[in-house]
């Protein structure tokens, strides 16, 4: 077994964990000084979201410079610094790499500005003249993700209106052209530059995207952004594209000559067979699979989840992955309907989280219980506010900085002002509250935590055995272990399996369990 294979991954929004020098952002130094929490809490691995050189128009996945430490984050030294400290603390370290794109401002696309249509430079990018006599019309059909044209005209060197580029994300993130080798070149060089610094691992940013088909051709249906997320469906040209596997035995082979490293893909592929594609053995090692963080609160649907999660992997030598969510998702003590009710669910998701087989991802600040923050509109960020006329928030409001201790506005984040506001409500759950209290979500997770990491009944297989269940409800274990976990989604209180109580989401009443809880038994 590798370490991958049964890990608790904590990923860590580095904007918004701890900043250690005041100026309202989290950064390099700020995990450091936290390392000790996550001890704490139990997780073995830490994914570290982008920190690399850039004009922050996505948040980081927006890379300037792929090799280089961007100012507000901190250093190289700082980098060094938190690998070897987390290694004390035996904890592995993963990052972030971001290969379908880079920033509008990598020196390589300033360079395909400054160059003629046709040049070597543009054909790092996706550069095409317009459609129409005066080439008015974008390229082609596509829709970035963000909302939009996929295509931006730029002026030409001669100051007359020139090309068109692609980006599937915003403007500032121009994709790259993958059928170009320098474009391998230069990831393989970057791969190699993070991995000689002592990183365990790559999440890979959009591993479903990359290759382009030939020519470009139109999407066949009316665009719509909702369709990113339909990446199974092959009428969508603009991801999940067969030339991406080539591109994926690469990356391999590259990790191959680093023992024990990893890389998990970033799969936003519906399709169960697509799916597995990519966990081939010479491919990616995991995939993150939303699936389950997609499912509502609900039996029928979380097993539904649960099940189509261990279907895309069953044909593979790799384990499943399972996560409720990630910067990118509401969080789910809101997801699940939000206050009380919405708190409770998302706990007893939790142990349900942590009773699968495989690799699981925690989400900074879920094991806070922290809901989205209803932020106001001057405080938005996400390119995804504007870019879609002000029709969609984006992601800001599940992206509020970690409270830490004490009060507004930075709640110990930060001495200074916090990148986005901190609501008075973040009072009651901060970690140093949560710490002290027995029944707080924060130690419901580091007992699961403990539990899984220790408990026999947690060494069984990867394949599950479903137990009949009231409506509204399930209960599994791993085949072989004795381990139970039983959820209760329905309205009304159930006779708990047969068993020993060893951990519950919340309290037990005369024995039941009760709407919006699960437990464990042994
Ligand atoms: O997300 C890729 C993605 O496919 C999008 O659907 C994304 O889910 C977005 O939330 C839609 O609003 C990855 C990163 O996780 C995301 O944070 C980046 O913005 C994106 O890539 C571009 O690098």
């Amino acid at each position: 077994m590798q370490w991958w294979q049964e890990a608790v991954v904590y990923q860590i929004y580095v904007r918004s964990f701890a900043d250690g020098d005041g100026d309202g952002v989290g950064d390099l130094g700020g995990i450091r000084s936290r390392l000790g929490y996550l001890e704490l809490l139990g997780v073995d691995t830490l994914w570290l979201t982008p920190f690399y050189t850039s004009p922050m128009a996505d948040h980081g996945y927006d890379v300037a410079d792929p090799r280089g430490v961007d100012p507000v984050f901190g250093d190289l030294d700082a980098f060094d610094a938190l690998v070897e400290a987390a290694h004390e603390h035996t904890l592995r370290i993963t990052v972030d790499l971001v290969p379908n794109h880079t920033s509008s401002e990598h020196e390589w696309f300033r360079a395909a500005l400054d160059s003629a249509p046709g040049s070597p430079e543009r054909a790092r990018y996706h550069f095409k003249p317009g459609r129409g006599a005066t080439g008015d019309d974008p390229p082609n059909n596509w829709q970035s993700v963000f909302g939009g044209s996929a295509w931006t005209r730029v002026a030409d060197p001669d100051g007359g209106q020139g090309e068109w580029y692609l980006h599937l994300f915003s403007p500032d993130q121009p994709d790259l052209n993958w059928s170009n080798p320098e474009v391998w070149a230069d990831l393989e060089k970057t791969m190699r530059f993070w991995l000689d610094r002592g990183v365990d691992g790559f999440r890979l940013d959009v591993a479903h995207g990359m290759s382009k088909p030939e020519g470009l051709p139109n999407a066949l249906y009316p665009p719509s952004k909702l369709l990113a997320d339909a990446g199974g469906d092959r009428a969508d040209p603009r991801f999940n594209h067969a030339g991406v596997h080539e591109i994926h035995r690469k990356i391999r082979s590259v990790l191959d000559a680093y023992p024990g490293r990893m890389t998990v893909g970033e799969l936003r592929v519906a399709d169960d067979n697509r799916f597995a594609e990519y966990l081939r053995d010479d491919e990616l090692h995991l995939g993150v699979d939303v699936r389950l963080a997609k499912a509502p609160f609900d039996a029928a649907a979380v097993r539904e989840a649960i099940e189509r999660t261990l279907a895309a992997v069953a044909t593979t030598s790799t384990v499943p992955t399972w996560t409720l969510a990630n910067h990118d998702m509401s969080r789910p003590a809101s997801r699940y309907g939000g206050g009380a009710a919405g708190g409770a669910r998302a706990r007893a998701m939790a142990l349900v989280l942590l009773a699968l087989p495989g690799t699981v991802y925690v989400y900074t600040g879920d094991e806070l219980g922290l809901p989205d923050v209803d932020l106001p509109d001057e405080a938005l960020q996400d390119p995804v506010w504007e870019r879609s006329g002000h029709k969609e928030r984006g992601r800001d409001a599940n992206r509020v900085p970690i409270p830490w201790d004490g009060g507004q506005p930075g709640y110990g984040f930060t001495t200074g002002v916090p990148w986005l506001p901190m609501p008075p409500e973040y009072g009651a759950l901060t970690a140093a509250a949560q710490l002290e209290d027995t029944a707080s979500t924060l130690s419901l997770y580091r007992r699961a935590i403990e539990l899984r990491r220790n408990h026999p009944g947690f060494k069984g297989g990867s394949e599950l055995e479903w137990f009949g269940a009231p409506d509204g409800c399930l209960a599994f274990r791993r085949a072989g272990s004795t381990l139970v976990c039983a959820l209760n989604t329905s309205k009304a209180s159930v006779p708990l399996p047969p068993g020993e109580v060893l951990l519950s989401s919340g309290p037990l009443v005369n024995g039941m369990l009760p709407p919006d809880t699960a437990a464990w038994l042994a």
